[in-house]
């Protein structure tokens, strides 16, 4: 196995991009709790982020929903980004919270309503514009929920057509990038929903088109780490969305239902060449539901730092070695000494190394930074989810 001292290279190349909406009030569609301090605008979400990035290294990319995050100035916003030591990063459309969207948006059989989906990625682009971001990330709602309701074919023309139309909007260092889900909304069939379908779209679209896997958007035991394999070998891993999942899409901290799948994952990301690669986003699509906002983002973007270490420590010529001898518990346990080794004490000593703190959530609670946020944030209306 290699030691700690030869991961130090790749594993300083980490940068988790955050979700805005991490730092807003979250909760099922049975309730949605608030929480003390909650940002009450894309302002304060970034300075929120701005700390899990202070604390931890690690995070200096925040990702924003359209319309949630809609400002008068965006310039403005992402300048107020640089003051905090971050950047805006992907910018996420939302064609999915619209009346006019019952039956779809981007696939809808009605022109007027797929203009207004296009319409508003295309404004995605122009906000993309003013914050510097590289990536418009594409997640539809769009499906049906009872067989014959729509032509799913059809659906899928109106689909290429519409996606054409917004990629055509994209410069040259801009991407698309398409993200599947199995079920929900839609329960009967949904329109983009596994890799297949978004990597053929991805394909017929050009270069600039890639598919985002996120982690809780599958069913019970896919092999997720093999869908990671197929996109890299075809060059079409444009980003993940990391959260994790015990039944259906729950959006709960990455690497909390299953450390192991995390680190399965990520081995197959570094064996692929998506790490460290900046063509490869690593993600987080998170809600913290009854957890404090920021200190479940630093518990998520560190559970992804301690199975990256993982996964780099894994010695793979050994590795190849055993799989070329055909020992299947051989090859195992190559892989499996990898993920048994406790790296927190040595990243507790990088950080240290680093000037932050050994123990990034203990520092938060220490800092009084929820008290001040606690303080401040009085009145106005807090950020959610929705
Ligand atoms: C859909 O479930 C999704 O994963 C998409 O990424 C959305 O943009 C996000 O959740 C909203 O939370
Ligand atoms: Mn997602």
């Amino acid at each position: 196995m290699l030691s700690f001292a030869d991961i130090i290279g790749p594993l300083e190349r980490l940068r988790i991009e955050v979700p805005s909406w991490a730092y807003g009030n979250a909760g099922t569609r049975f309730k949605v709790f608030a929480q003390k301090g909650t940002p009450r605008n894309p302002f304060e979400k970034i300075e929120d982020a701005a700390q899990v990035h202070r604390l931890t290294g690690l995070a200096p990319v925040v990702a924003l929903h359209i319309p949630w995050d809609r400002v008068d100035d965006f310039t403005e916003l992402a300048d107020f980004a640089a003051s905090q030591g971050v950047e805006l990063g992907t910018i996420n459309s939302n064609t999915f919270q619209d009346d006019d969207y019952k039956f779809g948006s981007l696939c809808h059989l009605d022109p007027r309503v797929r203009d207004k989906a296009i319409a508003h990625n295309i404004e995605c682009i122009e906000i993309m514009n003013k914050t510097g971001s590289r990536d418009l990330k594409i997640w539809l709602a769009d499906g049906t929920n009872y067989p014959g309701q729509d032509d799913m074919r059809s659906r899928q023309e109106r689909l290429a057509q519409s996606l054409s139309e917004i990629y055509a909007h994209l410069s040259d260092t801009q991407r698309l990038v398409l993200e599947y889900k199995f079920f929900e909304p839609a329960f009967y069939h949904s329109d983009v929903p596994d890799w297949g379908t978004s990597l053929l779209q991805c394909l017929d679209l050009g270069p600039k088109a890639f598919v985002c896997l996120d982690t809780g958007h599958h069913a019970p035991g896919t092999n997720i780490e093999f869908i990671v394999a197929q996109l890299l070998r075809v060059g079409r891993l444009g980003s993940f969305d990391f959260n994790s999942r015990f039944y259906a899409d729950d959006d709960l901290i990455v690497g909390a239902a299953d450390p192991f799948q995390l680190f399965r994952i990520l081995f197959e990301v570094v064996r692929g060449g998506g790490f460290p690669n900046p063509d490869v986003q690593l993600m987080l699509d998170q809600c913290h539901n009854i957890e404090n906002h920021i200190a479940g983002q630093i518990r998520s973007v560190m559970n992804v730092q301690e199975m990256l270490a993982r996964a780099l420590l894994v010695d793979r010529e050994e590795l190849t070695q055993a799989q070329q001898r055909c020992e299947p518990l051989g090859a195992n346990e190559v892989l499996m000494n990898a993920f048994y080794t406790d790296v927190r004490p040595a990243l507790a000593q990088w950080r240290v190394s680093r000037g932050l703190p050994a123990d990034p959530s203990a520092a938060f609670w220490a800092s009084g930074y929820q008290e001040k946020i606690e303080a401040e944030r009085v009145g106005g209306t807090q950020a959610s989810w929705t």
